[in-house]
């Protein structure tokens, strides 16, 4: 199964490792064909290289959209080496076999992420350097197509251990790579379409690359990866790990919701920390320092927090850092963290402290996929968001500021909890948080319970759902939840309305004197 690689073909925009790999090939004897600026940058670099304009018979032509597009191209990547009519058709139209092809392609990703001109993107679009890889790809019994730079080593050894020859496994598995390389371009260039015509796509793909081979899923039996989608974006995909051993599914899957959260609260409004324990949040708060944040958001739930995942919406400090190795936590992300906070971290080998370049935009457009039996459902992400104009005072009684602020705050956390979501918040800190039941009058109840367990763990006279504000992500059907919520000690609640029933629940929150504002929108999660 090893085949001999004696002629390449060299085609890339991202000249990345171009001359050094060029190099080794040409000391290896093999001859290379380019294209115009490949052939130029390999030339400046003193090696002979032959021009594919030479090999056709015609220039590149009409601003270089036709460049390899030819038989002699096509036919020296796609010829069956040992089939006697593919060899006598080459021999009859003088198609030379190519054997090793690399490119990459036009920077259609960039140009669109740039926000270029509809014109600039289109001529973007890589035709004849697909058309080659696919080529190249299919005929991976004997041809080697390389399209990530990280493969050009990869390559280079096999030549070196094999005497010139590279073995089937290699071809096969670069082919695979390939195909993934044209499904993703492919599926840049027609979700960038989907923003520009009408109605709902009738099809569409989803794109990945991987970021880290996983030890299992969520449960050890199963197989896991980690892909990502080129797109970026400030949080689990793109952050620096400093220490710790490697995520797991069920690390990257918490991580992510417990930043995602966290970059709702804007710095420059003060501090904020989010713990997050199976992708649920068991304690969100602000704080006079990153420091209180943390430790109000830890007094929501103690038990809980315990191996949590905690967010910060600063860089972590020292004193941040001392706090938090008080007890086992398996995951901390900020967007940075101090030196002399990494030096305290460094004592804790489990603890893993990863940093981003900023926030999240928790505003910023994208699409959530979720997987269901024979298909996917698409949605928006929600990044829906409410001022105070937005809410409509219903009760008698309206809200003050204080609870005006706990309440927009409560609603901002509610968005970021399986549904059904109650969330009771005191004074900028959840100091309850019910997720994930069935019925919303349960959700109600735990948080209320576990908000007493925590009064008692820490000795307090009574629980610190007295006097809190409470949201629901979405309506109450009948008055028992709010009033379950009252008896509990909330005195505010903000919720999306719209239920048959609003009335009896308004008459329910005016009867307890509660304040209510509805948002007149929902944040289900399931
Ligand atoms: O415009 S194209 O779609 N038409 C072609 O025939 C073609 N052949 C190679 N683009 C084409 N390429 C691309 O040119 C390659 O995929 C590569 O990205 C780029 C390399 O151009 P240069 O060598 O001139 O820098």
């Amino acid at each position: 199964d090893l085949y001999p690689v004696r002629r390449a073909l060299i085609s890339v925009s991202d000249k990345t490792g171009l001359v050094p790999f060029g190099q080794a090939l040409a000391a290896r004897g093999v001859e290379l064909l380019s294209t115009g600026g490949t052939a130029a940058a390999l030339r400046a670099a003193g090696l002979t290289v032959k021009d594919v304009a030479d090999v056709t018979g015609y220039p590149e032509m009409m601003d270089g959209r036709v460049k390899t597009l030819h038989p002699v191209v096509h036919g020296g990547l796609l010829a069956l080496r040992d089939n006697a009519d593919h060899r006598a058709a080459m021999d009859a139209h003088g198609i030379a076999a190519i054997d090793l092809v690399v490119v990459n392609l036009y920077p259609f990703e960039e140009t669109v992420a740039k926000g270029a001109a509809y014109d600039e993107v289109i001529e973007n679009i890589d035709i004849g350097g697909p058309a080659m890889i696919r080529s190249a790809a299919k005929n991976h019994g004997f041809v080697n197509i390389v399209v990530d730079v990280e493969d050009y080593d990869v390559v280079l050894a096999e030549l070196e251990a094999n005497d010139g020859q590279t073995s089937y496994a290699l071809r096969q598995r670069l082919a695979q790579t390939a195909y993934g390389r044209t499904a993703a371009y492919d599926t840049a260039v027609s979700t960038w379409m989907a923003a520009h015509v009408d109605g709902t796509p009738r099809r569409r793909s989803f794109a990945g690359t991987l970021a880290q081979g996983l030890r299992y899923g969520e449960n050890p039996h199963q197989a896991a990866a980690f892909y990502t989608d080129g797109s970026a974006r400030a949080g689990v995909a793109t952050a620096q790990q400093h220490q710790g051993k490697e995520l797991s599914y069920n690390n990257i899957n918490d991580t992510d919701a417990a930043f995602e959260l966290v970059s709702e609260f804007d710095p420059v409004q003060g501090p904020a920390c989010a713990i997050i324990k199976h992708a649920n949040p068991c304690g969100v708060s602000r704080g006079t320092t990153l420091k209180e944040a943390y430790s109000r958001a830890f007094d929501c739930d103690r038990t809980s927090a315990f191996g949590g995942i905690i967010a910060l919406n600063q860089p972590l400090d020292a004193d941040t850092a001392r706090e938090i190795t008080g007890i086992f936590t398996e995951v901390v992300i900020a967007p940075g963290a101090s030196e002399e906070a990494m030096d305290i971290f460094s004592q804790k080998k489990n603890l893993r402290l990863l940093t981003t370049d900023g926030l999240a935009s928790a505003g910023a457009a994208a699409l959530a996929v979720r997987q269901v039996s024979g298909g996917f459902l698409v949605q928006d992400k929600d990044v829906g968001r409410i001022t105070r104009a937005d809410l409509k005072v219903v009760t008698k009684r309206a809200p003050s500021e204080q609870e005006l602020n706990d309440l927009l705050f409560a609603w901002t956390v509610a968005k970021h909890v399986k549904s059904n979501a109650i969330i009771y918040v005191k004074d900028g800190a959840t100091v309850g948080v019910g997720a994930g039941q069935m019925s919303r009058v349960d959700s109600t109840r735990i948080a209320a319970r576990k908000a007493q367990d925590m009064a008692e763990a820490l000795g307090l006279s009574q629980p610190l759902t007295q006097g809190s504000v409470v949201a629901s992500d979405a309506f109450f059907p009948f008055a028992d939840g709010l009033i379950t919520a009252a008896e509990a000690g909330a005195t505010a609640i903000i919720q999306p309305g719209g239920s048959m029933r609003d009335d009896e629940v308004i008459a329910a929150a005016d009867e307890a004197g509660l304040a209510m504002v509805l948002t007149g929108m929902r944040h289900f999660r399931h």
